[in-house]
C-alpha cells in the first residue's frame, strides 16, 4: 500500500486516480428517486448530492420517513456508518459555560437533548449528550465528537490531529459492532465524512490482518461508493486519506504486536493455572448509540 502511494504521489497523479475512482462509481446506476421527489426536494442540502434508495435511511419519527442519509457498510470490517449532510441548525444545547442553555426541546419529534459535559482537545470537542422521549421517556446518552478544525473540501492539519480523534471515536466504543452504526456527518456527508470513514475502515482490515498491503484502499472506496455517492470529494482528501492510513497502521501494527507479546508473556506466566489474557484485546464498549 506504501508503494501504491509512492507510485501515485511521485507522478503527481491524485487528479486522475481520483478520477478513475469517480468514472467507475459513475457506472454503478443505482437509483435515487426518493431524494428526487417534490415533496423531498428541499430536504436535500446539495441538487447533486442524493442517498440511493437502496442504502437510505428512513426515519420513523415525526411526519416524513426522508432524510438525506445513507447506511454505509464494510462487511469485511464489520463496520457499518450512517453519513448525512447535517450542518443545519445547532441541534445540542450550547451550556451555560458558553452562555448558552441546558437543555433544547425539538418539537416536531417530541425529544428533549440535554447537555451534560463537554471535554475540549486541539482539534475537537467531545460532548455528553443526553437524548430523551418525551412521550415515552426512555433516554439514551449520545456521544458527540466534534472535529472544530477541518474546512469543507478541506484535509486536517496532520495526519496525527485526524488519528487522534479518531482514536478518541474508537476507544470511546461508539465504531462497535454491539452498538447502533455511528451517524458521521459535515456538510454534504461524502468529502470530510468519507475521508473519516474509509481511513477507519481500512485501519480495521490492517489490524485484524496484521499487514499493511492486505488492503487496497481504492478497492474499499468503490466499495463504500455502492452504498453513497461521491465519497472523497478532491485528490487532496484522497492522498490524506493514504497518509493517514499510512501513520495510522504503523501505530496499529505497533499495538497490535504489544499486545501478542504481552499475551504470550502473561499466557506464561500463567500456564501453570490455565488462564488467558486476550481478553485484553478487546476495548471497552457501552450498549448505548452513539454519534460523530
Ligand atoms: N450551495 C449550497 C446551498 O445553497 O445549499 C451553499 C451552502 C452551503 C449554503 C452550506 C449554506 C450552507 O450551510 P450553512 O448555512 O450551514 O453554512
Ligand atoms: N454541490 C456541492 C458543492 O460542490 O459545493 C456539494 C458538496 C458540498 C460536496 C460540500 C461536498 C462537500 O463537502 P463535505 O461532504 O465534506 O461536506
Ligand atoms: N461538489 C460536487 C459537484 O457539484 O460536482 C458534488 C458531487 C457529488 C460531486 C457526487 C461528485 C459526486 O460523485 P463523484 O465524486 O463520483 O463524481
Amino acid at each position: 500500500m506504501e508503494q501504491n502511494f509512492y507510485e501515485i504521489d511521485s507522478k503527481n497523479a491524485w487528479a486522475e486516480t481520483l478520477q478513475q475512482i469517480r468514472s467507475e462509481s459513475g457506472s454503478y446506476n443505482f437509483t435515487y428517486k426518493d431524494a428526487r421527489k417534490s415533496e423531498n426536494k428541499n430536504l436535500n442540502r446539495y441538487r447533486d448530492v442524493s442517498p440511493y434508495d437502496h442504502s437510505r435511511v428512513r426515519l420513523t419519527k415525526g411526519g416524513e420517513d426522508y432524510i438525506n442519509a445513507s447506511l454505509v457498510e464494510v462487511p469485511a470490517a464489520k463496520r457499518a456508518y450512517i453519513l448525512t449532510q447535517v450542518k443545519c441548525h445547532q441541534y445540542w444545547p450550547l451550556g451555560n459555560e458558553h452562555d448558552g442553555e441546558e437543555e433544547m426541546i425539538l418539537k416536531e419529534v417530541n425529544l428533549k437533548v440535554s447537555i451534560h459535559g463537554e471535554k475540549e482537545a486541539t482539534d475537537y470537542i467531545i460532548r455528553e449528550l443526553l437524548l430523551t422521549n418525551l412521550e415515552s421517556y426512555e433516554s439514551r446518552t449520545v456521544l458527540h465528537f466534534h472535529y472544530t478544525t477541518w474546512p469543507d473540501f478541506g484535509v486536517p492539519e496532520s495526519p496525527s490531529a485526524f488519528l487522534s480523534f479518531l482514536l478518541a471515536v474508537r476507544d470511546s466504543g461508539a465504531l462497535n459492532q454491539n452498538v447502533g452504526p455511528v451517524v458521521v456527518h459535515c456538510s454534504a456527508g461524502i468529502g470530510r465524512s468519507g475521508t473519516f470513514c474509509l481511513v477507519d475502515s481500512c485501519l480495521v482490515l490492517i489490524e485484524e490482518r496484521g499487514n499493511l498491503d492486505a488492503v487496497n484502499v481504492q478497492e474499499i472506496l468503490l466499495e463504500m461508493r455502492k452504498y453513497r455517492m461521491g465519497l472523497i470529494q478532491t485528490p487532496d482528501q484522497l492522498r490524506f486519506s493514504y497518509l493517514a492510513i499510512i501513520e495510522g497502521a504503523k501505530q496499529v501494527l505497533a499495538r497490535r504486536k504489544n499486545i501478542s507479546e504481552n499475551v504470550l508473556s502473561d499466557h506464561h506466566q500463567n500456564s501453570l493455572d490455565g488462564q488467558h489474557e486476550d481478553e485484553q484485546v478487546n476495548t471497552v464498549s457501552s450498549n448505548e448509540p452513539k454519534g460523530v
